[in-house]
C-alpha cells in the first residue's frame, strides 16, 4: 500500500477531536471522526480541566474511527498543564487549568532566586504566569505534590492511559521553562536552584519515537484491530501546527490561530538576548531540533469569551464587523487583564475607556475592535521577530481555526503589509499525522511534509491592501498601541 491510515487526537482549549487520515508520499486527506467539547470546571475555587471527560471523548473518537486497521495513533494538545500520578499510577486530582489564578505573584518570587534575565538566558521561554515552572512553585508544599511520583503533561497523560507507558515529549516539555532549547535537555541547574524535582518527569522522547501500543482493554472498548501502535508526535499542538505550515520557501512567518495566536518564525537556534526577553519572545522546540521563536498573543480567546456572553452567531457578527470603519478602538491583545474567564465585553470596554478611545457599543463593534487589535498584534510580533532574529520574511502563513476567519486574515495581511496564505485550519492534526507518516518512512523530511501540504490542502491567499491611506492608518495604529 502506498498510503496508510492514521488517527490524530488533537486537544484544544475549547474542543477535542479525533481525526482520521490517509497519508502517503502523494496523499494527505483528513476527516473528523469525532469532536467533543472541552469545558473547564471550577471546584472549590480552582479551575480544572475535566480530564476524564476528555479521555472519554478520545475513546468515543477511536470507536468512531472505524475498525479498518490503523497504522498508528498520535496525540497532541495544549501546553504547560499536567497531571500527577502517585506511586501506583493513579491520577492525583484533576489537572489545573492554565487560566487558574493560583500562579499570581509566583514568578516575581521565583526571580528572587533565579533572576528573570538568567532564567531567560537558559530556558529562552517567555514570561507567562502559567508556565509549568510557576505552576509547580505554586503547588509547592501541597499534599498532592508531596504524594506525586510522576508528572505527565496532558498529551503524555493520555498516552499513558492508552498504552501504560510513561514519557515526556520534548516539544511540549520545552514549554515548561525547565528545558534548555540549545541542548534539548533539562536545565538541571535552574531546576535545582528553584527546588523543582526533575525526577517527576519520565524520560524525554522525541517526535517520531514509539510510545507503546493500545492496551488490550482499550482495543476491546474501541473495537480496534490489534496491534495499534502509538507514535510520539510533536505533542505540543503549536509544534504540530508549525510542522504543518505549507511553506514553499524559507522566508516565511507563521501565525497559529485558535484560542491563542502564536506568531513568529522557525529558526535553527534559539535567540536568548535581553532584547528578546524584554519583547517577550519564546523559544519553544519544534520537530527536527527547530526552534519556534514566537510570541503568545491572547488570540481569538477574546472573541470566544465574548460569544459566551452574547450567545450571537459568529457568521453574523463577522459580516457586521466587516462593515465597521477600521482602527477606531484598539486594545493590547497581550494584556493579562484578558487572561481569566469572565465578562470579556466589559473588560474590553474598560480598556478602551481607560485609553481614551471610543467604547464599542455593540457586539459587532466589539468584534471589530478585537480583530483590528489582533491583526495589529500579529504585525508587531512578526516585525519584532524579524528584527530580533535578524531574518526577513515575504509571506505570512495563517494556520489553525482562524484561517477560516476571512476578515482576520485580510486585516492581518493589511496590518503586516505582506501576503497572507491561510490554511490549513486543521494544521495541528495534520502535523500530528505527518510526523506519524514520517516515522513509517512514507515521507522523508519536513520539507517533503510541507510540499505535500502545499499540493494537497486548500489554501486561500490574501493580498495586503494597496491603498496608501489604509497602510498609513495601520502604521499609525502600530505606534498607538503596545502589544
Ligand atoms: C495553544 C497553546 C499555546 C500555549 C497555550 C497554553 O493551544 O498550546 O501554544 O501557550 O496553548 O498551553
Amino acid at each position: 500500500r502506498s498510503h496508510h491510515r492514521f488517527a490524530a487526537i488533537d486537544l484544544g482549549a475549547s474542543s477535542g477531536r479525533v481525526m482520521v487520515a490517509h497519508a502517503g508520499p502523494d496523499t494527505l486527506d483528513l476527516r473528523e471522526a469525532h469532536r467533543f467539547t472541552n469545558r473547564p470546571v471550577r471546584t472549590a475555587g480552582t479551575l480544572h480541566w475535566d480530564i476524564l471527560s476528555l479521555y472519554a471523548g478520545v475513546l468515543d473518537g477511536l470507536r468512531a474511527a472505524g475498525s479498518a486497521p490503523l497504522t498508528s495513533i498520535g496525540i497532541d494538545g495544549w501546553a504547560v498543564d499536567y497531571g500527577l500520578l502517585d506511586a501506583d499510577g493513579n491520577l492525583l486530582g484533576n489537572p489545573v487549568h492554565y487560566r487558574d489564578t493560583r500562579t499570581e505573584g509566583i514568578a516575581a518570587r521565583a526571580w528572587k532566586t533565579v533572576p528573570a534575565t538568567e532564567l531567560y538566558a537558559t530556558t529562552g521561554v517567555q514570561y507567562a504566569p502559567f508556565n509549568t515552572l510557576y505552576q509547580l512553585l505554586a503547588a509547592r508544599g501541597s499534599a498532592q505534590l508531596a504524594a506525586a511520583k510522576h508528572l505527565l503533561l496532558v498529551p503524555d497523560l493520555l498516552t499513558y492511559w492508552l498504552t501504560g507507558e510513561l514519557g515526556t515529549e520534548l516539544t511540549n516539555a520545552s514549554t515548561t521553562q525547565l528545558i534548555d532549547p540549545g541542548t534539548g535537555d533539562w536545565s538541571r541547574e535552574v531546576a535545582s536552584r528553584l527546588g523543582i524535582d526533575l525526577g517527576l518527569f519520565p524520560p524525554l522522547r522525541r517526535p517520531g519515537d514509539p510510545a507503546g501500543h493500545l492496551l488490550p482493554q482499550i482495543l476491546d472498548d474501541t473495537n480496534l484491530t490489534s496491534p495499534v501502535p502509538v507514535t510520539t508526535v510533536a505533542s505540543h499542538d503549536t509544534a504540530s501546527a508549525v510542522a504543518a505550515v505549507p511553506a514553499t520557501t524559507e522566508n516565511f512567518a507563521y501565525i497559529c490561530t485558535g484560542t491563542w495566536s502564536l506568531a513568529g518564525l522557525e529558526l535553527t537556534a534559539p535567540v536568548r538576548t535581553e532584547e528578546s526577553r524584554e519583547a517577550n519572545f519564546t523559544n519553544e522546540l519544534g520537530i527536527d531540533g527547530t526552534v519556534r521563536y514566537l510570541r503568545n498573543i491572547m488570540g481569538l480567546w477574546l472573541l470566544q469569551e465574548c460569544l459566551r456572553t452574547w450567545s450571537t452567531d459568529l457568521e453574523t457578527l463577522l459580516r457586521e464587523a466587516a462593515g465597521i470603519p477600521a482602527l477606531r478602538s484598539l486594545v493590547d491583545a497581550a494584556d493579562p487583564a484578558f487572561l481569566a474567564p469572565g465578562d470579556m465585553p466589559q473588560r474590553i470596554a474598560r480598556a478602551c475607556a481607560a485609553t481614551g478611545q471610543p467604547v464599542p457599543g455593540t457586539p459587532a463593534e466589539t468584534t471589530r475592535c478585537i480583530l483590528d487589535s489582533l491583526a495589529l498584534a500579529h504585525r508587531r510580533a512578526i516585525e519584532d521577530a524579524q528584527r530580533l532574529a535578524d531574518r526577513s520574511v515575504d509571506v505570512v502563513h495563517v494556520v489553525g481555526g482562524g484561517a477560516r476567519n476571512a476578515l482576520l486574515c485580510q486585516l492581518t495581511a493589511d496590518a503586516c503589509g505582506l501576503p497572507v496564505v491561510a490554511g490549513p485550519a486543521e494544521a495541528a492534526a495534520l502535523g500530528n499525522v505527518l510526523v506519524q507518516a514520517r516515522a513509517q518512512g512514507l515521507i522523508r523530511d519536513r520539507h517533503e511534509m510541507r510540499a505535500l501540504l502545499a499540493r494537497t490542502q486548500q489554501l486561500t491567499r490574501y493580498e495586503p491592501t494597496g491603498d496608501p491611506a489604509r497602510r498609513t492608518a495601520w502604521d499609525e495604529a502600530a505606534r498607538r498601541v503596545t502589544a
